[in-house]
């Protein structure tokens, strides 16, 4: 099963995405995702320059050795560029792996353990009481885990307050745009928003906290500790993960539950984190870490340490790579929960995808491969647009954390 093709396609359906589309002899293709945030064309000419004129007449069934051959034969190994250019062809040979074998991906994965997957979606708003009725408002829509973020007031910008209710999307210019940040006012109006919720809506629910970064460890256990009485289902990305050991502080001051590793890209980066049980749930997905091939291999060992996974579904994460986790979280057995933003109507036609939301869950579909396809003709109609992240700084002008 030689490989023919291997083409990236660029589409800003709304946001940029990358996709890489492969094709072999006899005529089946599979795509995966290969976006990364404000840093597109950078995986784009990664993949066009160095890795696709390589894979032309390589054996598409030997995944793992073509995922090998560009981990260990790039040399220069890790990183997010690099291996979100891995996951790209990894997905896109697993895609064409099931539909040669006539399989959803799930079941060439070793089939389901579960019948559906548990997803949390982004409820926020200005203040305490606008996001009090967002989470109403998910709840409603029939959610059964929450993520929730407020605006504080004073404080331009605080991380992870939307444009809309459904599309969150934090790459808002061709420039970063500069936001706000202050630790203080956060510290004392994050507990008091987990008050409200509980308040309102008691503790059928799961409640989730990004802290995006913005914590130093000892405000971070602080916090874990200030939010124990909202019982979260977890507290993530309370301090910048780069130092593992840092988590060994926030973990002995409090039993918040934490979530960490959406910019992580392998398995070296959450060795100490899992191994020495600091973290609950580990944030890695698809397009992130190496794609099916990479996440597998942090699942399985996060399995030993009872660690289950999170795994990351922001926006900035194609159909491509939600459609694959869910095949994947159909699979894990150690699976916690799913992230779950809706993509904007312009995306779902550009990739049309049998993953369904249902209740608060989403189901995986049964047709061969990883269900995800790409729509070229809709595609072309959304040219690249340069966006990038914002970035954060104190009120002294000092650069933080976005
Ligand atoms: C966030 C993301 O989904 C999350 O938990 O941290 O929205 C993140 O900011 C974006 O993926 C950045 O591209
Ligand atoms: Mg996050």
């Amino acid at each position: 099963m030689q490989i023919k093709s291997a083409r990236v396609i660029v589409t800003c359906p709304g946001r940029n995405f990358v996709t890489l589309k492969i094709e072999v002899e006899g005529g089946l293709t599979g795509i995966g995702d290969a976006t990364l945030n404000g840093r597109e064309l950078s995986v784009v000419s990664y993949l066009e320059d160095h890795v696709c004129p390589a894979l032309i007449g390589k054996d598409a069934r030997r995944i793992e050795d073509i995922w090998q051959f560009l981990y260990r034969g790039a040399y220069w190994r890790r990183g997010p560029v690099t291996m979100r250019a891995i996951a790209a062809v990894d997905v896109a040979l697993w895609d064409i792996k099931a539909k040669a074998a006539k399989m959803p991906l799930y079941d060439l994965l070793g089939g389901k353990s579960r019948d559906r997957v548990m997803v949390y979606g982004h409820a926020n708003g200005g203040d305490i009481d606008e996001t009090v009725d967002a989470v109403g408002r998910y709840i409603e829509m029939g959610y059964k885990a929450i993520r929730a973020q407020t605006g504080i007031p004073g404080v331009k910008g605080a991380y992870g307050v939307g444009r809309g209710d459904l599309y969150y999307e934090p790459a808002d210019a061709a420039l970063p745009s500069e936001t706000l940040w202050n630790t203080t006012s956060y510290l004392d109006y994050a507990p008091k928003l987990f008050e409200a919720l509980r308040d309102r809506f008691g503790f059928d629910h799961h409640l989730l906290h990004d802290v995006h970064h913005r914590l130093t460890p000892i405000e971070a256990a602080r916090l874990g500790k200030s939010l124990e009485p909202a019982r979260l289902f977890w507290m993530e990305d309370c301090t910048p993960a780069e130092n593992q050991e840092a988590f060994r502080l926030v973990r002995q001051h409090t039993v918040t539950p934490l979530a960490v590793g959406e910019i992580f890209n392998t398995i070296w980066d959450c060795k100490d984190l899992i191994g020495e049980q600091l973290i609950d749930y580990i944030r890695a997905t698809i397009v992130g870490a190496g794609g099916v091939t990479g996440l597998r291999r942090i699942a399985d060992y996060a399995a030993i340490y009872q660690v289950r996974t999170g795994c990351h579904g922001a926006t900035d994460l194609s159909p491509v790579t939600l459609g694959t986790a869910v095949h994947f979280d159909s699979w894990v057995p150690n699976f916690g929960i799913q992230e779950y933003m809706r993509h904007t109507p312009e995306t779902d036609a550009v990739f049309p995808h049998n993953y369904a939301f249902e209740d608060g869950y989403l189901l995986v579909g049964e047709t061969p491969g990883h269900g995800v396809d790409i729509d070229e003709e809709e595609a072309a109609k959304y040219p690249y647009k340069p966006m990038q992240l914002p970035v954060a700084r104190l009120e002294d002008g000092t650069m933080w954390n976005w």
